[in-house]
């Protein structure tokens, strides 16, 4: 933090984004400058980030932030605004009972905040009424634990990851969501480590794999039990294994008989060759120290509980648990997703691993003094929305999440909201969820806020704040607190979070004597000086200083008799059929360079320019029976909604299935918004949507006009007019491009509308015939906003123009050229960015690779690209690949 005295100390924090939790050493200097690099002492990165870690400086500036409570859109003070919020859930619990109230939280709070969330809710409010975003992501995983270990509990640590020989990937894009851990297993790779890939799109981590089983969607707990039964077939099993420490491997071989387990059988209805499927088994006997990481391709399903349990199943048939580089290894998102699951911010749980069992609950309420604690499990998170929908919730609070873009149906969520009697929202930056607050409470952001977080291999990290709190912004443990004493309760008045954070690591060991893994007892003496100073540790621990890396080491599990379980599990289908009228499978996820809803990426312009505008990928079989040319605009509808997106064409994608990122929101592209598509299709057990599915059809959009705007302010897409509309952020602008389906008079409408009011001096150029008209103005030497728009002629690449936005005095070449949109001599296009770190574009990769680079290493050489944080290295591979592939392909047709 800079101490005033102008001097800079570095202080050791953690990235607010993945589950892999890397250390971020930062530098904060005055006007919220800020420097990171990766924290060389922290064991998760080892002094590594990937482009959004190395990105956070551009992140901390106060644009678009919340700096003081509002009540309907006026300014209050904190004191008026918890008061409002207490006396409103205390009214409406005593009209309509305590579970007419609800919290809606997320992984992304401190696990500080979430214990306190939970137990005002839970403790005492008396209701279940608390989920989490978690429900979205990790839910189907924590289910599955919990029926196989006994509780929610991640066997593995990352050391597995560099001493595996195989490695799976199960519905899991590590080269994009979890880089840096991507960077150790590319590491252990080139040591001779295998990768299988199960994944319907052949992702940039399947790129590189030995082995990439493109299965039909929703077709994995098939594949699975198709190995269990192979394995069982050859021998391989390791019955000493089960015979000590696993029960139901009778069962389960009966529910595996019901199916046909002939190769032949599994590989047709995964929709893959027999030969790929025999070679994933193949690898599979041949290396017993196995980790299979899984994610949401697992998760996020309405069969995701029964996809996880097939995965530990086979590890625990196979004994590939417990042990240096075997186990099963359920991934986590959200920085603190781990710490959701440890708190209980998940309805159907209670705290510290606890659930509603009648001794469980009762231990709890003793705990926290809390008499009125809740006895039942709450609404999970899409059962809650529908909830507040019908009117049994009346109040919510929404903390660190952005349910409007997030949760699946969006357009029922919103409605929703907008007939909500009281809605408080808690977040750092205005987003499509605050819109619909009564009570919006600015909440201190990554880099002010302090406290603690859970990795995926159950490893807590300190972050630090850097800057001093901006505005009114408060932490949210404080917020909450505050808000409980209003209501009338004892028990929040914690004076800091270092003693949160005491009362949480004691509630581990109360009574625990042993019964439970998740155990603190070893941080529960921690002074203030010693929280302050805390270095990142694996829980469990028992005693101080001393973490556990690995659990079940010893075979013991936490079931009654110690032994875990397996469970029969049968394939079946996805949640809705495909249809005559819906004929593909729409699945979301992820890009490489943006964070869900885009509140902080998406201010970084370097961050924006990968996949700078929602696409829909498609195959080039499907593409061209539909008519849709890659690059084009394209409807992706279903019978919950419609959206906008460019057609990708390309193979890496299977026939029958669309995938669009979920990220767009209002503020960037309100027609690209994938959320108003997905079907509310729940697993039964874990009510996790199956965002992976749901069931689609493409058509062009056939714009007949387009055009863009270039100007230094942002301009939210026009009401009332029927646009693709979408904004991305440059270096010096905001680059506005919009399509539509009108006439010239559409047209003119827009032009009326975003020039209203621009000042100085304008040139235009126009072309009648074309549908074209191409503006620019200046002010004082400087340009002040561009208009293109085209009916039927083209547009000129954008990166030229909007760089002119940096300069203080436009050069009189760059003026006589600006409506041409070209400089003078060769176009600049830079294309996508490849590498966001040193900002190297596809055209400069290009280049390289023409000019004779044949390895990653040579196009980093040449340009710079992947040397900083490596996660475009698997795309410049592909590219050079792809390369290669042409020329022969030239060559051969030259022959
Ligand atoms: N860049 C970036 N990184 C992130 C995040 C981010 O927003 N941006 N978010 C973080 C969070 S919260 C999470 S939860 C993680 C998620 O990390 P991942 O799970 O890796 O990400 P996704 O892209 O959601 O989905 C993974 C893959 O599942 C595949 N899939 C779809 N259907 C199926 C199926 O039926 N079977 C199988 N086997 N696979 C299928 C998809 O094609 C996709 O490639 O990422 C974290 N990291
Ligand atoms: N279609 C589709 N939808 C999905 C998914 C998918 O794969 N496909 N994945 C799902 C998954 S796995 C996840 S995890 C969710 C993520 O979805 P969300 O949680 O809705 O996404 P974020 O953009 O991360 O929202 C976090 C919000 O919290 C704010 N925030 C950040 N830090 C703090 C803080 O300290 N305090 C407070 N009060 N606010 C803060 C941010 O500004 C932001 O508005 O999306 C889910 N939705
Ligand atoms: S891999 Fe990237 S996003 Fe994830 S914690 Fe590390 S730096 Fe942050
Ligand atoms: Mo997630």
């Amino acid at each position: 933090m800079a101490d005033g005295s102008g001097a800079i100390t570095t202080i050791r924090t953690t990235c607010p984004y993945c589950g892999v939790g890397c250390g971020v050493a930062g530098a904060a200097g005055g006007d919220r400058t800020l420097a990171v690099s990766g924290d060389a002492a922290h064991p998760a990165n080892k002094g590594r980030l990937c482009s959004k870690g190395s990105a956070l400086g551009a992140t901390v500036g106060l644009q678009g932030r919340l700096l003081e409570p509002t009540i309907n859109g006026r300014v209050a003070t904190w004191g008026e605004a918890t008061a409002l919020v207490a006396k409103r859930f205390r009214d409406t619990i005593a009209r309509h009972g305590r579970d007419s109230v609800a919290f809606y939280v997320s992984g992304q709070l401190l696990t500080e905040d979430y214990y306190v969330a939970n137990k005002l809710m839970k403790g005492f409010i008396g209701s279940g009424n608390i989920d989490t975003n978690s429900r979205l992501c990790m839910a189907s995983a924590v289910a599955a634990h919990k029926q196989a270990f006994g509780a929610d509990l991640v066997p593995g640590c990352y050391e597995d990851l560099d001493e595996a020989d195989l490695v799976v990937f199960a519905g899991h894009n590590a080269a994009w969501t979890h880089p840096i851990l991507f960077r150790r297993l590319e590491a252990a790779k080139a040591r001779g480590q295998k990768h299988v890939v199960i994944d319907p799109r052949r992702t940039d981590t399947a790129e590189g794999a030995d082995l990439h089983l493109a299965i039909a969607p929703q077709s994995d707990v098939r594949l699975w039990n198709g190995l269990l039964a192979e394995l069982d077939r050859r021998g391989l099993l390791d019955l000493d294994y089960v015979r000590e420490h696993v029960n139901g491997v009778e069962a389960v071989r009966e529910a595996l008989a019901q199916d046909d387990q002939s190769p032949a059988a599994v590989a047709a209805d995964c929709g893959i060759a027999v030969a790929d499927l025999l070679a994933f088994y193949d690898l599979f006997a041949a290396h017993p120290k196995t980790v299979s990481l899984f994610s949401m391709g697992s998760n996020q399903s309405a069969q995701g509980v029964a996809k996880g349990l097939a995965i530990l199943n086979v590890h625990l048939a196979t004994g590939r648990i417990g042990k240096p580089g075997a186990c099963p290894f359920s991934i986590t998102g959200q920085p603190n997703a781990m710490g959701g699951r440890e708190t209980g911010g998940m309805a159907n749980t209670l705290a510290g691993h606890m659930d509603f069992a009648p001794e469980d609950r009762d231990r709890v309420a003793r705990f926290w003094g809390a008499p009125h604690t809740a006895r039942a499990p709450g609404l999970k998170a899409v059962e809650m929305f529908e909830a507040v929908r019908t009117g049994k919730i009346k109040a919510i609070w929404v903390m660190a999440t952005n349910p409007a873009v997030s949760l699946p149906n969006a357009g029922a969520v919103r409605e929703a909201l907008e007939k909500c009697p009281f809605v408080v929202v808690s977040d750092c930056v205005e987003t499509d969820t605050t819109a619909y607050a009564h009570v919006k409470l600015p909440a201190l952001a990554w880099a002010e806020k302090d406290g603690t977080v859970t990795n995926s291999e159950r490893r807590i990290s300190r972050q630090r704040a850097l800057f001093a709190a901006p505005g009114q912004a408060r932490a949210d443990w404080r917020i909450m607190a505050d808000v409980a004493q209003g209501m009338g309760f004892d028990g929040f008045g914690w004076p800091s979070q270092a003693s949160i954070f005491r009362e949480w690591a004691r509630l581990t060991a109360y009574e625990n004597q042993g019964s439970r893994l998740l155990d603190l007892s070893g941080l529960a003496g921690m002074t203030p000086d010693g929280y302050a100073a805390m270095t990142p540790i694996q829980w469990p621990v028992r005693a101080a200083g001393q973490g556990t890396p690995r659990l079940f080491v010893d075979g013991r599990y936490q079931t009654p008799d110690g032994r875990a379980r397996m469970v029969p599990v049968r394939p079946k289908g996805p949640a809705d059929a495909v249809s005559d009228a819906f004929p593909m499978s729409l699945n979301t996820g992820r890009i490489r360079d943006q964070w869900h809803t885009m509140t902080r990426t998406g201010l970084a312009p370097d961050l924006c320019r990968h996949a700078p505008e929602p696409f829909v990928e498609i195959h080039p079989r499907d593409a061209e029976s539909a008519g849709i040319k890659d690059g084009a605009l394209t409807r992706v509808s279903t019978a919950r909604g419609e959206a906008v997106a460019l057609a990708k064409v390309t193979d890496r994608q299977r026939p029958g299935g669309l995938f669009m990122p979920m990220h767009w929101t209002d503020a960037f592209a309100p027609s690209g918004k994938s959320n108003h598509l997905i079907a509310p299709n729940l697993d039964p057990t874990s009510g996790q949507p199956e965002f992976k599915h749901t069931p689609a059809r493409a058509r062009p959009y056939r714009e007949t006009w387009k055009g863009f705007f270039l100007t230094r302010d942002i301009v939210a897409a026009p009401a009332n007019l029927d646009l693709v509309w979408r904004r991305i952020p440059q270096d010096a602008a905001q680059l506005h491009e919009f399509a539509g389906r009108g006439d010239a008079s559409e047209r003119e409408a827009l032009r009326k509308r975003l020039t209203k009011g621009l000042a100085g001096e304008t040139t235009v150029f126009e072309d009648v015939g074309a549908g074209s008209r191409r503006e620019a103005w200046i002010e004082n030497g400087r340009l002040v906003a561009v208009l293109f728009q085209t009916a039927a002629g083209r547009l000129p690449p954008r990166d030229w123009l909007a760089d002119l936005f940096a300069l203080d005095l436009l050069t009189a070449e760059a003026r006589s050229a600006l409506l041409i949109g070209r400089p003078p001599g060769a176009p600049v296009d830079r294309g996508p960015m490849v590498c966001a770190c040193l900002k190297v574009g596809a055209k400069a990769v290009d280049a390289a690779i023409a000019a004779g680079a044949v390895t990653a290493d040579a196009v980093g050489a040449a340009t710079g690209a992947g040397t900083n944080c490596g996660s475009c290295r698997p795309e410049i591979a592909r590219m050079i690949a792809a390369a290669a592939s042409l020329k022969t392909k030239e060559t051969a047709d030259v022959a």
